[in-house]
């Protein structure tokens, strides 16, 4: 369903809505571990009919990516409503134009124009499945484990996600927690795993211990090694393509359509994670979906901790046709005891793509009652 045919509706106001949920383990990644998930909730709402809503992907902290949900909510508010506002009743489409001139943000642009479009998919009776173009009603599932404390509890870990049925295990790793771990999954669990390895740009290209312990990962098959060096240094990544046997996955660096065409035209991943928060919204991650699929680049959905609201959004995009490795787009339970939405569930580990009009889902209202900690609403 193209986007022209989707008409647009007038949104008379948005509302802000924090919402925080205990996480039902601690996520330990190489910049941090993370309890709860403090999310900001975007609600588009129309002047009749159903409210539109997106979720904020940016985290407490701006450790992943400099955003953070303080800065996000205001400058949401103070810059980004303003403009849309301004446009009267401006298409989903049409959005991340109006937000152009805001430098960066894209965590914050991309949560409103996912709540304005999800409003115009709802009163157009469409699924986002539908409007992304779905190539399947189910996707594949994997996994994100975060660092533990040693080899042998992180078998543990993986051996319960694995019974539950993930079809794909990424480990987390730093410096110091990456081989032993990555060789204790392998030797465990066998060749046929499919494993990999997300550094969060932990590593340097400079540090020769880290080159060494990067390499002593060859043996292990990684599927992909995810994100190894720092994010604005996409062409590091294309001289350690050179140095390591792992198909590197880029995820941190690839921030538009043209930084997926850069990396790729340079060798510098084989593999692009795509995460619609990180790259300002749904539109532009199908255009990082249209480039990888125009190179031959496998793609897979990324995950940012999101309650059901995003991932329902999520698992839609990953229905696409080059979304050919499982994504990050774990079941509710691996968050959370109760998630936003009717929960998420792993079947033959796969998630069900919505199929209701827009995101398909709803919060539920115990869970806007229990987990809200702040609601701002902003009108026209
Ligand atoms: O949603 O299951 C999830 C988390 C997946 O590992 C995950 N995300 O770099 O890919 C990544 C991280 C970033 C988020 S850490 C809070
Ligand atoms: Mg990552």
């Amino acid at each position: 369903m193209a986007a022209e045919h989707i008409p647009g509706v007038a949104i008379d106001a948005f509302e802000l809505r924090r919402v925080r949920i205990p996480l039902v383990t601690p996520f330990r990644t190489s910049f941090g571990t993370e309890t709860h998930r403090d999310a900001l909730l975007v609600q588009a709402i129309p002047k009749g009919g159903a409210s539109g809503w997106g979720e904020c992907v940016a985290d407490v902290q701006p450790l992943y990516s400099p955003e953070y949900v303080d800065g996000a909510q205001q400058v949401i508010e103070r810059y980004l409503i303003p403009r849309v506002f301004a446009a009267n009743t401006p298409k989903a489409s049409a959005i991340a134009g109006l937000l152009a001139r805001v430098q960066g943000h894209p965590m914050a642009k991309g949560a409103l124009e996912a709540a304005v479009l999800d409003a115009e998919l709802r009163a157009a009776n469409v699924s986002f499945g539908a409007y992304l173009g779905a190539a399947r009603a189910r996707v594949d599932c994997g996994v994100s484990v975060g660092i533990q404390t040693s080899p042998e509890l992180l078998i543990d870990v993986v051996a319960g996600y694995l019974e539950s049925g993930y079809k794909r295990i990424k480990l987390k790793i730093e410096p110091g927690s990456d081989v032993a771990f990555v060789r204790a999954i392998r030797e465990h669990f066998g060749s046929e795993l499919l494993l990999s390895a997300d550094a969060n740009a932990s590593y340097s290209i400079d540090n020769p211990d880290h080159i060494n312990a990067l390499t002593a990962l060859n043996p292990f098959k990684l599927l992909m090694l995810e994100q190894p060096l720092t994010a604005d240094d996409i062409p590091a990544h294309a001289r350690l393509a050179t140095m390591i046997e792992s198909p590197i996955c880029l995820d941190e660096s690839i921030v538009t359509a043209r930084s997926a065409a850069y990396a790729i035209s340079i060798g510098a991943c084989k593999i692009v994670n795509i995460k619609p928060g990180r790259v300002g919204g749904y539109l532009e991650a199908v255009k990082v979906h249209d480039v990888c699929a125009a190179n031959g680049v496998p793609v897979w959905c990324g995950g940012m901790l999101e309650t059901g609201i995003g991932r329902a959004a999520n698992v839609a995009l990953g229905a696409m046709p080059n979304f050919s490795l499982p994504g990050d787009t774990s079941a509710s339970s691996r968050y959370f005891a109760q998630d936003m939405t009717e929960p998420f569930v792993l079947e033959a580990g796969t998630l069900a793509v919505p199929t209701g009009p827009g995101i398909g889902v709803d919060p539920l209202p115990e869970s806007l009652r229990e987990f809200t900690t702040s609601v701002q609403l902003i009108r026209r």
